[in-house]
C-alpha cells in the first residue's frame, strides 16, 4: 500500500496516521537508510559507541530492540512493534528509519535530531534487497531477478525509489544535522567512519574502544553474533539467503548482464546527473 505514491509495508501504511505522529526528542539518535545499505551494522556501531564499547552492555537484546524500527508497527520481532518500543524507550534512543525525507515524521525536524544517513552503491544495493525479498516472507515476491531490478529501477519497491532516497537526503544535510556516509567508506575504513560517527555524536571515543568497536562490527563478527544477525527471527528463512549475506562490494558483477549494468548507468547519470553525490561501486 501506498502513502503519498511511495509503497510501504501494509502494517506501516495502515497505521500511518500514528507513525506520522511519532514524538521525537531532542537527544533521539536517527539512523536512516534506504533498505539493505548497512543500517544494521550502523545500527551497531552507534550502540557501541553509546556504551564506550561495552561487549555485554550491547548483547542485552537482539538490535531489533535495542534500536526500534519506527515505521515497523506490526509486532514482526517481539510482542511489541518497533513503533511501541520506540515510544516506551526511555532516552537517550538510537532509532531506525527507512523512510524518505517526505514522509519522516516532522517532530524529527522540530526537534533538530541528529541524523546518520548512510548510502549503498545502487548496483550492489539492489542485489542485496532482492536476496531479502528472497529470504523475508515479510516483503513482497521479487519474481526473478530481471523482474526485480525492472521494479526496482521504476521505483516499485518498498520504501520507494533508491534515487528520489538518496538525493532528497543528501539535500536535506543542506539544512539539518545529518552525517551522511557511504557504506563503501564504511568498508574501506573502518577506524575512520566509526571516529566520524563519534565526533558527529560529540561522544568520546578512546583507542582501545575504537578497536574493540571495529573488531566487534566486522563483518566475520556481525555474521556470527546472534544480536544482529536476525537468526532468531522465523520470517526470515536464512538458508535461503543469510540476513548478513556477502557485505563485499562489487556482488553486483555476479548478478547484472552487461546490458543491465548499461542501462542502469544510463539511469545514474539522468537521476543523479545535476547532484554533485557519487557512488564507488568497484574497488
Ligand atoms: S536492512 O534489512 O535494511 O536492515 O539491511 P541492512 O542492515 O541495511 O543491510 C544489510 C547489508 O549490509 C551488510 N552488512 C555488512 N557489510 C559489511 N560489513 C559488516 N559488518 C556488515 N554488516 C552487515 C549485509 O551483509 C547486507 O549486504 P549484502 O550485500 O546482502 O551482504
Amino acid at each position: 500500500m501506498e502513502v503519498e505514491g511511495v509503497p510501504l509495508l501494509i502494517h506501516t501504511s495502515e497505521k500511518w496516521g500514528r507513525i506520522w505522529e511519532f514524538q521525537a526528542r531532542p537527544d533521539d539518535v536517527l539512523i536512516c537508510t534506504y533498505p539493505r545499505s548497512g543500517t544494521t551494522w550502523t545500527q551497531e556501531i552507534v550502540d557501541m559507541i553509546r556504551h564506550e564499547g561495552d561487549l555485554q552492555k550491547c548483547a542485552r537484546a537482539p538490535i531489533t530492540q535495542r534500536v526500534p524500527f519506527i515505521e515497523l508497527s506490526a509486532p514482526i520481532f517481539t510482542h511489541v512493534s518497533g513503533l511501541e518500543a520506540a515510544e516506551a524507550m526511555p532516552s537517550p534512543r538510537t532509532l531506525k528509519t527507512h523512510l524518505p525525507v517526505q514522509l519522516l515524521p516532522p517532530s524529527f525536524w522540530e526537534q533538530n535530531c541528529k541524523i546518520i544517513y548512510v548510502a549503498r552503491n545502487v548496483k550492489d544495493n539492489a542485489v542485496s534487497y532482492f536476496h531479502f525479498h528472497r529470504m523475508n516472507q515479510r516483503m513482497p515476491e521479487p519474481g526473478n531477478w530481471d523482474q526485480f531490478l525492472a521494479n526496482f529501477i521504476a521505483g516499485k519497491v518498498t520504501w520507494g525509489s533508491w534515487f528520489d532516497h538518496v538525493r532528497d537526503w543528501w539535500k536535506a544535510k543542506d539544512h539539518h544535522p545529518i552525517l551522511y556516509l557511504f557504506y563503501e567508506d564504511m568498508k574501506m575504513d573502518p577506524a575512520h567512519t566509526i571516529q566520524k560517527i563519534a565526533q558527529f555524536l560529540e561522544l568520546e571515543l578512546p583507542e582501545p574502544v575504537l578497536n574493540q568497536i571495529i573488531q566487534h562490527t566486522n563483518f566475520e563478527s556481525m555474521k556470527a553474533n546472534p544480536m544482529v544477525n536476525y537468526t532468531p527471527f522465523s520470517h526470515m528463512d536464512q538458508t535461503i539467503s543469510p540476513f548478513i549475506r556477502k557485505g563485499i562490494i562489487g556482488d553486483w558483477k555476479e548478478h547484472f548482464t552487461v546490458a543491465q549494468s548499461e542501462q542502469l548507468d544510463v539511469v545514474i547519470a539522468r537521476e543523479l546527473g545535476g547532484s554533485n553525490l557519487m557512488f564507488r561501486a568497484q574497488l
